[in-house]
């Protein structure tokens, strides 16, 4: 077939000890390094239109002589380098500070300077590991907005953040506000276009040293919701990341500097969205940490009711959940508290959980 890849997706995760044990023994891989391990994965071969799946076990994997499943698989296994100087061992939490009057769960309520400072502090002492700052919304039916008055919204707010007890990250699909984010102390790149909306932001992200979040989203903000379509939405999206991680590190960007999103929201319907989660494991084939954006979000409520976003709290906490039992390395989240709440029950039950009680 011509144009044919191989995609493999990790299955049955295990925790903690049970993980260590299971991979000490050869009969579970660990994933990403981190300390969950998969004793499965589900190989697919062909391109997203016709594909052929198996399942394969972690020992059918190591005795393979298939050059480019070594490789993906090499891919998923390998530890993360800490990102932006943060460490990967567990989920990072990144907060929201929308300093925009028109974003979609918290438009206007932090769009003065001094309102998006306190907020940013607020999320930090929550536990907030990065805080990601944005001036421009980018909700389905949003209009662009001017450089000047992204700027104007933005800066006086990183500025204001020297010191805050998390990494800062600049929400921004133009080079001109990630160089001037850089100059103001953000060490992120959040661009929900992955580097393609503005010719210059490729090079503003290798001159700067700043990490960057590589998201895909099918189209452009005011029209992406209208039926988008995929022969094979985990699949096209894989794809598009990995054509975006290549055109990263041609412009300079180190491999360690970058970070893949699914885009959850950007041009997918409900059911893409839930595709994407349910097979969010298949992304650790990229090489680079996931970060996962379901916060609030429109889908949460078409799954299960919620027709506004604060109402979407507890959904987001169990996407929250779904994501971090995948290996998803960041979850950028609105209620910062209670997603780490949620997270440590979470690692306190499952994935660290005490003694066995079979243990003699
Ligand atoms: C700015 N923004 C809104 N939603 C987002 C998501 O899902 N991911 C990233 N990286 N940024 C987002």
């Amino acid at each position: 077939m011509a144009d044919a890849k191989l995609y493999l997706r990790p299955l049955g995760f295990l925790y903690g000890d049970t993980a260590a044990e299971a991979v000490a023994e050869g009969i579970a891989l660990p994933l990403a390094g981190s300390a969950i391990a998969f004793p499965a994965a589900e190989l697919i071969e062909g391109v997203p239109v016709s594909t052929e799946r198996r399942l394969l076990t972690a020992k059918d994997l190591q005795v393979s002589h298939d050059a480019e499943l070594a490789r993906v698989l090499k891919a998923i296994t390998a530890p993360r380098p800490p990102f932006a100087g943060l460490a990967l061992m567990r989920p990072l939490i990144m907060g929201i500070v929308n300093v925009t009057p028109d974003s979609f769960s918290d438009g206007g309520l932090y769009d003065t300077t001094e309102g998006a400072i306190v907020r940013a502090a607020e999320l930090a002492s929550a536990g907030a590991d990065i805080v990601d700052v944005g001036g421009e919304s980018t909700r389905p039916g949003s209009d662009p907005v001017e450089e000047g008055d992204e700027l104007c919204r933005v800066l006086p707010v990183l500025e204001g953040l020297a010191g805050l007890q998390a990494a800062v990250s600049i929400d921004t699909r133009k080079a001109s506000v990630a160089r001037a984010a850089a100059r103001a102390g953000a060490k992120i790149f959040n661009d929900v276009s992955a580097l393609t909306y503005d010719p210059d932001s490729l090079a503003a992200a290798a001159e700067t040293g700043l990490s960057v979040i590589l998201m895909h989203a099918k189209g452009e903000p005011k029209t992406m919701h209208l039926d988008p379509r995929y022969d094979d939405v985990v699949l096209e999206v894989y794809d598009y990341l990995e054509g975006q991680i290549a055109a990263a590190e041609a412009a300079g960007i180190k491999r360690a500097r970058i970070v893949a999103d699914p885009g959850i929201g950007f041009g997918k319907t409900m059911d893409h969205t839930v595709a994407l989660l349910a097979n969010l494991s298949l992304f650790h084939g990229l090489g680079v940490p996931i970060l996962v954006g379901a916060s609030r979000k429109r889908f949460i409520g078409g799954v299960a009711g919620g027709e506004t976003p604060q109402s979407r709290e507890p959904g987001s906490f169990a996407v929250a959940l779904v994501a971090a039992a995948q290996g998803a390395q960041i979850l950028r989240v609105h209620d910062v508290a209670g997603t780490r709440q949620a997270l440590s029950v979470w690692r306190g039950c499952v994935a660290e959980p005490g003694p066995s009680p079979l243990a003699s």
